[in-house]
C-alpha cells in the first residue's frame, strides 16, 4: 500500500510531509487538491475536515500533520521521526512551530505582499474559514516578523554547539516543522528581507540545507478519483487505541478542529486517547473509512 498525500505545492504543511517522505526515503502518491473551498473529493474521504494536507493509506485517512507524521512513522518505523534523546518532545516543538509560530511565519511571508498579489477568492476563503483580515495582517506584520525572527535566533543558538539537527545527530519531526515554516517565508518573493535576515544566521542556514537535502522521496501523481477508488477497494486497519471517559465506543460524534470554520467530520467513535482520535464513517464513493485526528486541537462533541 503506497501512502497518498492530498496536497498543493505552496502549502507549508504539505512541505513538512514531503520532507518526512524524503527523510524516510519512501515512495508516495500525490493528489493535488484545491487551495480553497469547495474540496468535494477531499471531503468525500474526511467527512468534513478540509485543511491541507491529508494523508491516505488505503481506507485510513489521516488529518493534520501531527496524526500524519505518527502514521508515517508507524507505516515505516526506520529511521524514526521521534529519535532519542527528544523522543516525543519532537511533537511538543512541532506543535509550537505549527501553532503560534505558524501564524508568525504567515505574517512574515504574506503580510508584505502588495494588494492584488493574492487572488480575491483566496482572501475571501481564508477570511470566511479562518477570520483572516489582510489589512490587520499587514498592520501586524512587523510584530509577527519579530516573532518569527525570535524563533530563528533560538534555533540558531541551539545549533551553535555543533549539533547537526535540533535533537542532536538525527533529524526528527521538530526539524521538519521549523524547516517548513522557514521554507514558506523563503518561497515568497515579497519576504526577501526577512529571508535574508533569517539566512544570515550561519548555524540555521547550514541546518536548513541539511533538512532540505533529505529531499521528498519518490513521488508519482494520481487523480482524486483514483485515490477514492483506492479507499473503496481497501479495508481500514484494526484500531488498537482506547477510549477515554466521558466518551464511549461506538458513540456518534462530530470532530471539529479548534479555531476552524470548516464543517466537523462525523462518524462513530473507535478511539479517543492521548495518541489520537479515530472515527468510522462511510462515504458514497469511498465506502467505509477510518478517519484519524490528533487528540490535541480537536474538539469531540456528541453528534
Ligand atoms: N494543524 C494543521 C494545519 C494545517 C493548515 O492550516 N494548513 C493550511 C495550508 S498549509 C490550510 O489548511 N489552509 C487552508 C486550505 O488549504 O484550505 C496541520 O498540522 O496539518
Amino acid at each position: 500500500m503506497t501512502p497518498i498525500l492530498h496536497e498543493y505545492q505552496t502549502s507549508p504543511f504539505s512541505e513538512l510531509v514531503r520532507a518526512a517522505f524524503g527523510f524516510k526515503r519512501m515512495a508516495w502518491q500525490s493528489v493535488i487538491i484545491p487551495n480553497i473551498m469547495p474540496k468535494p473529493d477531499l471531503v468525500e474521504l474526511t467527512g468534513g475536515y478540509a485543511r491541507t494536507p491529508v494523508v491516505q493509506i488505503g481506507a485510513d485517512i489521516y488529518c493534520d500533520t501531527a496524526a500524519i507524521l505518527a502514521a508515517i512513522d508507524h507505516f515505516q518505523p526506520q529511521p524514526s521521526l521521534y529519535p532519542p534523546p527528544l523522543g516525543p518532545l519532537h511533537k511538543v516543538m512541532a506543535s509550537w512551530a505549527g501553532g503560534p509560530q505558524f501564524m508568525a511565519h504567515v505574517g512574515a511571508a504574506l503580510g508584505a505582499m502588495p494588494e492584488g498579489a493574492l487572488p480575491a477568492a483566496f482572501i475571501e476563503d481564508r477570511k470566511g474559514r479562518f477570520g483572516l483580515d489582510m489589512g490587520a495582517l499587514a498592520r501586524a506584520t512587523p510584530h509577527l516578523t519579530t516573532q518569527a525572527l525570535t524563533a530563528a535566533h533560538w534555533l540558531d543558538a541551539s545549533l551553535s554547539d555543533g549539533r547537526a539537527f535540533i535533537g542532536g545527530a538525527d533529524p526528527g519531526h521538530a526539524d521538519l516543522a521549523f524547516y517548513s515554516n522557514i521554507w514558506f517565508v523563503r518561497g515568497n518573493p515579497f519576504a526577501k528581507d526577512t529571508t535574508a535576515t533569517i539566512f544570515a544566521l550561519p548555524h540555521l542556514a547550514a541546518w536548513y540545507d541539511r533538512v532540505a537535502a533529505l529531499g521528498h522521496g519518490a513521488k508519482t501523481t494520481i487523480t482524486a478519483d483514483a485515490a477514492i477508488a483506492t479507499a473503496a477497494a481497501a479495508t481500514p486497519a484494526p484500531v488498537t487505541g482506547s477510549i477515554d471517559a466521558p466518551f464511549t465506543k461506538g458513540m456518534a460524534v462530530a470532530i471539529k478542529t479548534d479555531g476552524s470554520g470548516d464543517a466537523p467530520s462525523t462518524g462513530t467513535l473507535l478511539q479517543c486517547d492521548p495518541t489520537g482520535i479515530v472515527i468510522a464513517r462511510t462515504g458514497d464513493r469511498c465506502g467505509a473509512v477510518h478517519v484519524h485526528f490528533p487528540r490535541l486541537g480537536q474538539i469531540v462533541m456528541p453528534a
